[in-house]
């Protein structure tokens, strides 16, 4: 009788104690698909739930107070992916201060406050794939995240301090955006040997300092190289990692080095130089300045220096064009000889079978 009494008394409190359009479990609450428009208040819950999901609704925006309840701090896990959000206040997630995984995929997210969750001292997992950041990757400031997922959001910039505040990131995700260089100071400040990036299918352009952010993200394994990375430059694509690449980087990034070496070298020649001259003229200060002049001249003149070195590759095309013109006029000069002897003879035949007939 008491026990009954007790079962029919849990049966209502876990009625009404659950929100209306919610499923509640002993550690979860589902709200998953049911056309709301508000989050539904869950002031006054019976059950601990460490899982909130509120996925597939139509909340279009997140206001302070949503998630401002007695038992916020027992959630770890927030879906709110596939809700049609479009903004979220800063500070609407303060109070799930223990949260671990946030899920904001398949939204119209297009900013976030840098500090939308850096409150969140356990925070793991920050999902927002399929958003539309097209202006650029949202900068995030936690001190604990370690995931954070931003495929397929129309990124086409990633502002240089975007990983700065984030110094326990493990994972980057950032495939199939809208991108076409990235810098290499990006990387600079990240966490050293520990983070693994994707940005495969992003549309990147050919360029010396692209090949050297790949480069670098290739030796320190930040990257899986098997995944497909093209660039294009005009009408040609390249395939980043494959021989294209070492192509491109033979061709066009190694010279630049060459250039840079030889700058560095003359430099060198010249401080050497200065510093005996001043040396005897007790007159450092200035000559530096002249050096330094003198370095933007080296600079030009090895420019001059590579003009000169195209310059000469076309006289040698030219005078290879024009062996190779020669002997492909010989041999067509026979080609044409012959073929005529043989014309002429059939002719001959020709006219020999006229004659018969
Ligand atoms: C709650 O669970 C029942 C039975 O599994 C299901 O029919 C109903 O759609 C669920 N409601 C919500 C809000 O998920
Ligand atoms: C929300 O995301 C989770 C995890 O990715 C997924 O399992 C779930 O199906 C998504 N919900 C909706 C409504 O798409
Ligand atoms: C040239 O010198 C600068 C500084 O003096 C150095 O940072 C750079 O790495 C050098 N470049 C090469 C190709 O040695
Ligand atoms: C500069 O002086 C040093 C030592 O006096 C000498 O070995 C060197 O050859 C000089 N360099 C030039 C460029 O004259
Ligand atoms: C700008 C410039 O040419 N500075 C010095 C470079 O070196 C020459 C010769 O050593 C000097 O005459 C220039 O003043």
């Amino acid at each position: 009788m008491r026990t009954l009494f007790l079962l029919t008394l849990l049966a209502v409190g876990l009625k009404s104690e659950c929100p209306e359009k919610c499923n509640c479990t002993e550690t979860e609450i589902d709200c998953i698909t049911h056309g709301l428009d508000t989050v539904p208040s869950f002031e006054y819950l019976d059950n601990t739930p460490t899982i909130l999901d509120l996925s597939g609704n139509l909340f279009i925006e997140l206001n302070i107070g949503d998630f401002d309840f007695p038992k916020s701090k027992d959630v770890k896990e927030l879906y709110l992916n596939n809700s049609e959000i479009v903004y979220v206040n800063n500070g609407v997630f303060n109070p799930l201060e223990n949260l671990q995984n946030l899920y904001l995929g398949n939204n119209y997210l297009s900013d976030l406050d840098e500090s939308i969750i850096s409150k969140l001292d356990d925070i793991i997992l920050l999902e927002m794939s399929n958003n539309y950041f097209t202006e650029r990757m949202p900068v995030i400031k936690s001190q604990s995240l370690e995931v954070l997922s931003l495929a397929n959001s129309k990124i086409s910039q990633i502002p240089k301090h975007a990983l700065k505040y984030l110094p326990n990131l493990k994972l980057l995700l950032l495939q199939q955006n809208n991108l076409k260089t990235i810098s290499f100071d990006i990387f600079q400040k990240a966490p050293a040997n520990t983070l693994f990036v994707k940005l495969s299918y992003n549309p990147w352009t050919c360029s010396c300092d692209n090949m050297a952010v790949f480069k670098h993200l290739e030796e320190r394994s930040f990257i899986d190289t098997s995944d497909p990375f093209r660039c294009s430059q005009g009408q040609f694509e390249i395939d980043i990692y494959g021989k294209g690449g070492q192509d491109y980087i033979e061709a066009f990034c190694q010279k630049e080095n060459e250039i840079i070496d030889n700058l560095n070298a003359s430099r060198a020649m010249i401080d050497e130089n200065r510093y005996n001259q001043t040396d005897e003229e007790n007159n450092l200060g200035e000559s530096n300045v002249e050096t330094n002049e003198n370095i933007s001249i080296i600079y030009t003149k090895s420019v001059d220096t590579t003009q000169e070195y195209n310059n000469l590759n076309f006289y040698l095309i030219l005078s290879i064009s024009t062996v190779s013109g020669f002997i492909v006029g010989a041999v067509f000069g026979i080609l044409w000889y012959s073929f005529n002897l043989k014309y002429k003879r059939l002719e001959l035949t020709d006219s020999k079978h006229q004659l018969i007939n």
